[in-house]
């Protein structure tokens, strides 16, 4: 039911690491051919690392764990592509429709084919003003029932940090400050929330994640993994950048699904394109990361 890619197979038959990696930020998260070129960057850099890549993405109905290059390439440009969260898996598989994989359905098609770490930049959230919209992202229920963790830079600025944070903890969800006693938000280090744990090194993270196997919690972890100093924008201009974007968002009454793509790309714009490169280099960061807790987890 699912298409694990050869190498990807051969790794997890062997007990060689595997990070998995999602497909919407590649076809609703970044524009053509950034998207492409930074899908296959952080492959890249997982394979220095030492771990197997393993990009999922749904294709003609078929989920396919490990993408080849051109399939990366066809997600960066088609643009039928349907952003997929747990809730549209039926309609998508039926139908043998192009899905890009969130968060959520990325978790759960990593944990099918026994992948135990996922990176990505950042995960969907409780959104501003959700006690009236309702908006949290199925994201949160993921991390809260699939055994996944999951590399990030911290929770996105567009969100609602403390809401997000109590959710997490109501669901049980350990959030990890890597190297940080505070909650990353994205764009810059430090959202000054404080944490209930930091981590300094992958094999700690490691050591939390078999610890949470061998208890039988359900669930997953988020490791906050602040985005570099000197690649960080200034939390004015992105503040700035940010109030603009949720103002035309509710001008424009964007809401749902289509919500988080439009802010992002909104903010692109508003920033003249210096969000997207701290995006990228915040991805590539967390590629590092999580390739070496999947290392230290397989050694474990
Ligand atoms: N954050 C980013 N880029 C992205 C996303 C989040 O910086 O592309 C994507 C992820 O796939 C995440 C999804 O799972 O947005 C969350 O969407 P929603 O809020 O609609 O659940
Ligand atoms: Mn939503």
């Amino acid at each position: 039911m699912i298409r694990i890619n050869k190498q990807v197979e051969e790794a997890l038959k062997n007990n060689l690491p595997v990070v998995a990696l999602e497909s919407t930020i590649i076809a609703h998260g970044m524009p053509y051919p950034k998207n492409v070129e930074t899908a296959l960057a952080v492959e890249r850099i997982v394979k220095e690392h030492g771990a197997i890549p393993a990009t999922i993405g749904i294709i003609e109905g078929e989920p396919v764990i490990g993408m080849s290059e051109q399939e990366i390439e066809e997600f960066g440009k088609r643009q039928d592509i349907i952003k997929v969260s747990r809730c549209d898996l039926p309609y998508v598989l039926s139908q043998k429709k192009w899905g890009a994989t969130t968060v959520a359905t990325t978790m759960l098609f990593a944990s099918m084919a026994h992948i135990d770490v996922f990176v990505t930049g950042g995960v969907g959230g409780v959104h501003r003003h959700a006690e009236e919209t309702f908006d949290i992202s199925a994201d949160l229920e993921e991390l809260a029932m699939t055994p996944v963790t999951v590399v990030c830079a911290g929770i996105k600025a567009i969100l609602d940090l403390p809401k997000t944070l109590e959710y997490l903890e109501t669901k049980g969800v350990l959030v990890i400050g890597y190297q940080s006693d505070h909650l990353a938000d994205f764009y810059t280090p430090d959202s000054g929330l404080k944490l209930n744990c930091r981590m300094d090194t992958p094999l700690e993270i490691a050591k939390a994640m078999k610890a949470k196997r061998e208890y039988g919690l359900k669930g997953g972890m988020l490791v906050s993994n602040p985005i570099p100093d000197d690649l960080s924008i200034s939390k004015a201009k992105i503040d700035e950048a940010i109030e603009k974007a949720l103002k035309e968002e509710r001008v424009l009454g964007i809401k749902g699904k289509e919500s988080t793509p439009f802010l992002l790309k909104k903010i692109v714009e508003l920033t003249d394109g210096k969000s997207l490169e701290a995006n990228i280099k915040l991805i590539l960061n967390n590629a590092a990361l999580g390739s070496e807790i999947a290392k230290a987890y397989r050694q474990l």
